[in-house]
């Protein structure tokens, strides 16, 4: 059975008038020494695609899915099975080589943990038939500490440590499965792991409790011998008033009390990038500057609107920049770039979850040529290192050898009545030169 019988595989075609060809994602194109399909390692995400029904805080789902409802009734299990096969053909017919996936997502939530264990791996038997048959890999699996209410008030920074728990052994089931599907990464998105009032929340506290929470299961991870990435993706706020893992920074500052620096790398989101007041470039280039940087989950938000809209991507320019640092950075390595984007709810056609998925990928594919083509050009990088020459001269070298007190600096100024002049930054002239390539 096909649930998208009008939709073929998605061609890359760059002169046809079809509004439903690549146009840029041409996947076996080499450009800095690897296709396109090998730098981009595109992902589906099955939250926003397969299981959200198009609803919002004003109204019901507007998506009238075989998955979601219908056909086979109203059996959750039946219809976790369709969703499953749907997603699938999805992958297949995109041409995407991951997906990533909540344990809620794949599986009904039990009466009990015991039985929601069960209802997971009885469904991931059938993905893992279905990644048998198709060549579609799991970028991430992640559980879902933020849906039901006994994580109301947080998962690991629960006041009630029974809670703390009862995340923790979702969370070594879901490490688990998703080491059973060899999956590339694992992914802690702090989910509620924040705090609306300080007046109820001892902040001190609840850090230490999310410290040891991530000591665990990079412990785990090591023990079951899972060789994945361990991500954390930063958010600054929604649903909490303020969410502990800020942005790359925080996280960053985080990871290095908690001395687990090693341990994790950060899976950054552009929306939430936006939502933290910062270009999504500048996450990327900080994570990629302080060793930390995984994976990117892609989709934009809104410059009027202060919430997570999760659109798809559509700046060829925007990614440009974030490509330009990550290439910088040696590119992606277990990570890839995850569509963690919604349709809007009046998009109401199973046909416009492609539409969406090929913008993004034609935007993405674009951004990545862009800048390799940046790279080659080479005046932008040319320039950037001619700026700090000067550091590689005895002055500069010597200051950050540790050679050089004030009193030397200061003795040093005034011997040779030093006045530095300052050389032009020419942001014009290098935005000129990017806009050349995008
Ligand atoms: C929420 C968000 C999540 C994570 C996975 O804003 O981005 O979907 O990516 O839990
Ligand atoms: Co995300």
């Amino acid at each position: 059975m096909s649930f998208f019988p009008d939709v073929e595989p998605i061609r890359y075609a760059p002169e046809s008038e079809d509004l439903l060809v690549f146009r840029h994602y041409d996947a076996e194109r080499v450009v800095l020494g690897k296709t396109l399909r090998e730098h981009a390692r595109f992902a589906v995400c099955f939250w926003h695609t397969f299981c959200w029904p198009g609803s919002d805080v004003f109204g019901a789902g507007t998506f009238e899915r075989a998955w979601l409802s219908g056909a086979g009734g109203g059996d959750a299990v039946k219809l976790a099975e369709k969703k499953i096969d749907a997603a699938f053909e999805l992958f297949a017919k995109l041409g995407v080589p991951f997906f990533c996936f909540h344990d809620r997502d794949v599986a009904p939530e039990g009466d009990t943990l015991r039985e929601s264990h069960a209802l997971l791996d009885r469904l991931l038997a059938r993905v893992e038939s279905h990644m048998d048959r198709h060549d579609v890999r799991l970028l991430w699996g992640t559980a879902n500490l933020f849906g039901h209410p006994r994580y109301a008030a947080g998962a690991a920074t629960n006041p009630d440590p029974e809670v703390f728990a009862y995340a923790a052994a979702q969370v070594k089931h879901c490490l688990e499965a998703t080491h059973r599907l060899g999956g590339a990464n694992y992914v802690l998105w702090g989910g509620r792991e924040g705090y609306d009032t300080l007046l109820n929340t001892d902040l001190a506290r609840e850090a230490d409790q999310l410290g040891r929470f991530l000591a665990l299961v990079a412990e785990h991870k090591h023990r079951i011998g899972f060789r994945g990435t361990l991500l954390i993706e930063p958010k600054p706020f929604e649903p909490t008033k303020h969410q502990y893992d800020f942005d790359a920074a925080a996280v960053f500052a985080f990871l290095q009390k908690y001395d687990l620096a090693r341990e994790y790398k950060l899976n950054l989101e552009v929306n939430h990038a936006t939502l933290a007041g910062h270009d999504f470039q500048h996450e990327v280039a900080y994570a990629v500057a302080n060793g930390i940087f995984g994976s990117v989950d892609a989709n934009r938000g809104d410059p009027r609107l202060g919430w997570d809209t999760d659109q798809f991507p559509n700046d060829p320019r925007e990614w440009a920049l974030a490509w330009l640092e990550i290439l910088r950075g040696g590119g992606m390595h277990s990570g890839g770039f995850n569509f963690d984007a919604k349709l809007r709810r009046p998009s109401v056609d199973a046909v416009d979850l492609f539409h969406a998925h090929v913008g993004g990928m034609d935007t993405i594919a674009r951004g990545l040529v862009a800048a390799a083509a940046i790279l080659e050009d080479g005046r932008l990088e040319r320039f950037r290192a001619e700026r700090y020459l000067g550091w590689d001269q005895p002055l500069g070298r010597d200051i950050l050898a540790g050679r050089q007190s004030l009193e030397d600096l200061a003795g040093h100024v005034l011997a040779n009545d030093l006045e530095p002049q300052p050389d032009s930054g020419r942001q014009e002239m290098l935005e000129n030169l990017v806009a050349r390539f995008v």
